[in-house]
């Protein structure tokens, strides 16, 4: 869906310029060519900014995507202003600026990715199915100021229709499926299923089973759109679940092991995809010769590209890389990915590998454990690539892979702790554009001298190589427990580059938290809140839209407020989903961010087995 300008500049004087035609005289064409040539000669500087075209590309169910084009502002010192409201409401809310995203192309990757000048960014944690407006303020000190709004629909939770047909199947009888029909499957081996036929938006085609009893080998919905997977089981040796070439497809609440779980990792990939609530087990062990991009490693989760893919609360484990878009050529299109929810254990290469983000992927509340790198940006094509309110406990290289020259991360609100250097990212190679807020990390004795064939640094407490000219770094709150505290980013030392970043004690932050030394064997998930009246609490910077739901007198540093329910990593319980989650936060009187997903996770958590057993109760090492 595509933005839809409702109102153009308020002092009114943008204007379109038309192609003359051939009935214009001479003359139309000379004033033609002189008001362009006025246009752009104040623009010989090209500090000023002309405002061009706003786009929503792919909207997600609970996010959105803003880019607006522009030319000049080569000074990047243009502000865009963000506020937003559901369509009929009188009151805007705040949301962060867009990034201001200079043209520029990617280094040393095939093919060469090209960006245009623009501000580019997301409006995050809106209601599904919901018409919301945008209003766009551009300011520039050097001309060119301009406001729009604009309005776009975020996506309904994909779900079968109350009047569907309901039929029963079992295995030999898939052949038959028409648009609108739900099947129920027998528990039975189904063997390898290709699904023959599409549905629509409105009359899906589900296949379904109620208890996990129909078992597959493999499930290809390549060139299929609007067919949902639900409750199946797929033991694979191979690709368990192929995507490739579908568009609103949806695979929910699957058992999947395999050393491919859900894959679309050739161009065109899938197009808006909704990836939910599965259980996905690899064959990676965590082992130091597993460790890295040449370790000993097999298998990817999720692997996936296109755009506006949804991959929410799953829980993934044993694999090189847990969930990870493409790289390169078979990197398509990589834009409006969310990421969120997600519980991940053993990713030998990478918890999320979100590479060649062209613009508008959101990482957010995903919780990594027993990975050795957490977040990937390798590299990021312009940005805004954004990584929030992660929580990554036993990292055994860096919490942040900006490499392969990296542009336009956004990295706010996440909580590392780890062996080795804790805010860390080795890289020779600069990354650049680059906003980090309000992130807690500590690190530690490296234990080991090699992951894999690398480091995990020496204990610094910050030690980030390279950052470009651009970067901006504040808030950030680093420590070690058990080696000297000494902090850098690039070649200064932490404090001359962040005002407010703060020194913090590992054992004054966290309560009951054990550090991950020795990072082996894998250990459970920690509980990374902070200890209320820690040094972090309340010490974060404002961002709208990002920790407006604070408790106490301000945002605390990390992932966590103190005090507030654990967040729910993985599968939801049965009805729970983007939707039912706001129905419940009404009836229960929560505040969207105080969420149904934080209540129950209380509760729920209780009554499942602990995370290590339930991610993989029976993996045996594939043949
Ligand atoms: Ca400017
Ligand atoms: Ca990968
Ligand atoms: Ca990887
Ligand atoms: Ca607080």
């Amino acid at each position: 869906m595509q933005a839809r300008p409702v109102a153009t500049s308020k002092d009114g004087l943008r204007k379109r310029v038309m192609a003359p035609t051939s009935t214009k005289s001479l003359a139309v064409h000379v004033t033609l060519a002189l008001a362009m040539l006025a246009a752009s000669w104040p623009l010989s500087a090209q500090n000023a900014t002309v405002a061009g075209e706003v786009s929503l590309p792919y909207p997600t169910l609970t996010n959105l995507s803003i880019e607006w084009k522009i030319e000049g502002d080569d000074n990047l010192n243009s502000v865009v202003y963000v506020q937003y409201r559901k369509a009929g409401e009188q009151q805007w809310r705040q949301a962060m600026p867009l990034r201001r995203v200079p043209a520029g192309e990617s280094r040393g990757t095939t093919p060469i990715f090209r960006w245009e000048n623009k501000h580019s960014g997301s409006v995050f944690d809106l209601q599904p199915n919901t018409v919301y407006e945008i209003r766009l303020r551009l300011v520039d000190p050097d001309g060119g100021d301009e406001e729009r709004i604009v309005q776009a629909r975020t996506r309904p939770v994909p779900r079968a229709p109350a009047d569907a047909t309901v039929r029963r199947a079992g295995p030999g009888q898939l052949d038959q499926a028409h648009p609108g029909e739900i099947i129920l499957l027998e528990p039975g081996e189904y063997g390898q299923f290709v699904a023959p036929r599409d549905g629509t938006p409105d009359r899906p085609i589900v296949y379904r089973s109620e208890d996990g009893g129909a078992v597959f080998e493999s499930i290809s919905l390549s060139g299929r759109k609007y067919v949902y997977l639900e409750g199946l089981t797929v033991r694979s040796e191979g690709t368990a679940i192929n995507l490739n070439n579908t568009e609103g497809c949806v695979v929910r609440r699957c058992r999947i092991r395999a050393v491919y779980g859900i894959r679309a990792s050739s161009p065109p990939g899938a197009r808006n995809a909704y990836i939910a609530d599965n259980v996905i087990e690899g064959p990676t062990p965590w082992a130091s010769a597993a460790m890295g991009a040449n370790g000993d490693n097999a298998g990817e989760g999720i692997q996936i590209t296109g755009p506006g893919n949804v991959i929410a609360y799953n829980r993934v484990s044993g694999y090189r890389d847990a969930i990870s878009l493409m790289e390169d050529s078979r990197a398509y299109e990589q834009v409006s990915v969310d990421i969120y929810g997600n519980d991940i254990s053993v990713g030998a290469d990478d918890g999320i590998e979100a590479d060649f983000c062209f613009h508008n992927c959101r990482i957010l509340r995903n919780r990594l454990t027993n990975c050795f790198t957490g977040l990937s940006s390798q590299p990021g094509l312009g940005g805004p690539t954004y990584f929030i309110r992660n929580v990554m406990y036993n990292l055994t290289y860096v919490p942040f892979k900006l490499h392969r020259f990296s542009q336009g991360d956004v990295i706010l609100h996440n909580t590392t702790v780890k062996v080795g250097d804790g805010m860390a990212c080795f890289s020779s190679e600069p990354f650049d554009y680059a906003l980090f807020r309000n992130n807690l990390s500590i690190g530690g004795p490296p234990g080991e001298q090699r992951y894999g064939n690398y480091s995990a640094g020496t204990g610094l407490a910050a030690n980030m190589s390279n950052p470009g000219p651009h970067c901006d770094f504040d808030y950030d709150a680093v420590g070690t427990l058990a080696t000297p505290f000494r902090a850098r980013i690039g070649r200064l030392d932490f404090f001359q580059v962040e005002p407010h970043g703060m020194k913090v004690e590992f054992e004054e932050v966290f309560e009951n938290v054990e550090f991950p030394l020795p990072a082996l064997p894998e250990r459970e998930p920690a509980d990374l809140r902070p200890r209320p009246g820690s040094a972090v609490v309340d010490a974060a910077l404002r961002l709208p839209n990002i920790n407006d739901d604070f408790l106490g007198e301000g945002p605390d540093i990390g992932a966590y407020e103190a005090g507030q329910p654990l967040p729910h990593y993985g599968p939801r319980p049965e009805w729970l989903d983007e939707e039912t989650q706001l129905q419940e936060v009404a009836r229960l009187g929560l505040t969207p961010r105080q969420s149904v997903l934080s209540r129950l996770a209380a509760n729920w958590l209780l009554q499942r087995p602990p995370f290590v057993s339930s991610c993989r109760p029976s993996w045996r090492p594939l043949q």
